[in-house]
């Protein structure tokens, strides 16, 4: 170590909705704390995806921090669905009521962690400096990296060239502009409605259709909102004891032991009222391909209601099971290609030939003014696979992973010890309301770095063992769903070289009790103070 290196308890990278929360862990319990934030502002996905539409897809109510009651009573949501920047002006009233902003390094990139074997401590690269740190707390998010894929001729496009997921601040003006957007996963499916009023033209091009339920959004309803914070414990428990960790529509009812009749007018109800809970309105739409297809058929019946030419319908209308690919929530989504203005060209009839200064040449060549990327992100790992992340013998994250992501619980790495992620693969994460899937992982990390001071441990690290033992589970879960017939980025298959491997766990109350059985019994799986 040398003078200009400061040494820190702990360093956490990233000042989103998990760097923050851990960062007011930590900083409570006494320790020296740094976070290092790659951008000029708080607030991660919600500060970098800032297309006009972006918007929350689990309810307001749900989506905030339980961790402080005083919080939780003062704040209120002014829609049932939160809107991008509602979001970030609440993550900066957090930022500001815990006073945490100072402490942020920001426009600050980190390059390299390395963990040096004798002093088991971690020596974090910036661009602007180096630091050393007993623990590495990577707080980077599922859906931080976006996805840039090679389209042929891209770089000569001489327009404005847009990506969902790195939005510039300034207001974009497309009024009367020639817009094409590629992609319609759920960020397209949230901008295209807000953009298609403005523009002359919007062209949609379209690889894989999406499933997608109407969010049914309105102004908070001031007597839900009452009747939920008069027992919001409660109602953050109840929620966390369904599958993915969100409030249900309905009970354990199975579509394959109701009478369909029932089901078509349930569904009607839940289609005017729930957003992405309508996945759950039957406990075997995700697991039984029979059901599931009643669900999805449902779906491509309301998209062919709703889109008056047959045509487009039809190639708005998904074939895979419904929930392979994350579903979408939207407003107006389907009835935006009623409009005059809005084309829809389907990219598995005529591929995209070549992208020239000012137009796409597909089916035929679209003259453009502006070109939107909606292309997501390397889901997941892509995060942590960016950097160069050094453990044990310099073996680097992004080799140790390059055959499919392994971790323990999602929260640690073999061969990388007192490394922490947030919401890591193998942890519910992206197939569960992400706030309280963060909070569970923040006071986790927090009692296990308090739990080693108590105990005089200074080393964790987790096993190959438990990780691949863990990973199998992992695995054997979702080959009971749905969730593995799709390509997605679910399983990497959107990212060309990346491995395919399925990585989120599916089941937040059986993860819950897991975790909390592995802690009880003393970190099983984790091994402490174990040197070279
Ligand atoms: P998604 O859901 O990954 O959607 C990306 C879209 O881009 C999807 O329709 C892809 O089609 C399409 N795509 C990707 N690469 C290409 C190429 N090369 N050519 C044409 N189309 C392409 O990302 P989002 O940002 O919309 O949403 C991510 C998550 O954020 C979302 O699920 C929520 O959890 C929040 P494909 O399906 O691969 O055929």
């Amino acid at each position: 170590m040398t003078d200009e290196e400061t040494k820190y308890d702990a360093v956490i990278v990233g000042a989103g909705v998990s760097g923050l929360f851990m960062f007011y862990k930590l900083k409570n319990m006494g320790l020296s704390v740094l976070v290092i934030e790659k951008s000029d502002e708080l607030g991660g996905t919600w500060n970098w995806n800032r297309y006009p539409g972006a918007r929350c897809d689990i309810p307001s109510l749900e989506y905030s921090y339980q961790f402080d009651e005083e919080l939780q009573q003062e704040w209120s949501w002014s829609e049932k669905y939160s809107a991008g920047p509602e979001i970030l002006e609440y993550l900066n009233h957090v930022a500001d009521k815990f006073d945490l902003k100072d402490y942020i390094n920001f426009e600050e990139e980190v390059i390299q962690a390395k963990f040096n074997e004798d002093s088991c401590l971690w020596s974090v690269s910036t661009n602007k400096q180096k630091y050393v740190t007993k623990f590495c707390i990577f707080a980077t998010g599922c859906l931080s990296i976006p996805n840039k894929p090679e389209i042929p001729g891209l770089e000569s496009f001489e327009g404005e060239l847009l990506h969902t997921a790195t939005w510039p601040r300034e207001e974009q003006n497309f009024r009367g502009k020639n817009v094409a957007i590629i992609g319609t996963g759920s960020s397209s499916i949230q901008t295209i409605p807000e953009i298609a009023k403005d523009v002359k033209n919007l062209y949609v091009f379209q690889r894989t259709p999406n499933y997608s339920i109407p969010s049914n959004n309105g102004p908070m309803d001031k007597d839900v909102e009452a009747q939920v914070k008069g027992r919001y414990s409660e109602f953050r428990k109840e929620n966390s004891l369904n599958g993915f960790g969100l409030a249900s529509l309905s009970d354990e009812a199975l579509i394959s032991e109701s009478d369909l009749e029932e089901v078509i007018s349930q569904f009607e109800e839940n289609w005017n009222t729930s957003g992405l809970a309508f996945f759950g309105g039957y406990a075997d739409i995700p697991v039984d391909v029979d059901s599931n297809e009643v669900a999805a058929n449902f779906v491509r019946n309301k998209i062919k209601e709703i889109v008056s030419d047959e045509e487009t319908a039809e190639k708005l209308c998904p074939k895979y099971h419904i929930g392979g690919k994350r579903l979408c929530v939207d407003t107006g989504y389907f009835q935006t290609f009623n409009r005059e203005n809005v084309h829809l060209i389907d990219l598995h009839a005529s591929p995209i030939e070549n992208v020239n200064s000012n137009s796409i040449e597909a089916d035929q060549d679209y003259e453009i003014d502006i070109l939107i990327l909606a292309t997501g992100f390397d889901a997941m790992t892509g995060a942590l696979t960016s950097l160069d992340i050094l453990g044990r013998n310099e073996v680097n994250l992004k080799d140790q992973w390059k055959e499919g992501a392994k971790s323990y619980l999602g929260l640690g790495v073999s061969n990388f010890p007192n490394l922490f992620t947030i919401t890591g693969p193998g942890s519910p994460s992206v197939l569960s309301n992400m706030m309280p899937s963060i909070e569970q992982h923040v006071n986790w990390i927090a009692d296990c770095i308090g739990w080693m001071s108590e105990n005089n441990k200074s080393v964790i690290e987790s096993t190959k063992t438990a990780e691949d033992e863990w990973m199998e589970l992992v695995n054997e879960i979702a080959d009971m769903t749905i969730f593995t017939s799709t390509q997605s980025w679910y399983n990497g298959s959107n990212i060309e070289d990346k491995a395919k491997a399925f990585l989120p766990f599916i089941g937040v109350p059986v993860y819950t009790e897991k975790l909390e059985e592995i802690t009880a019994a003393e970190y099983q799986g984790f091994i402490f103070d174990k040197s070279n």
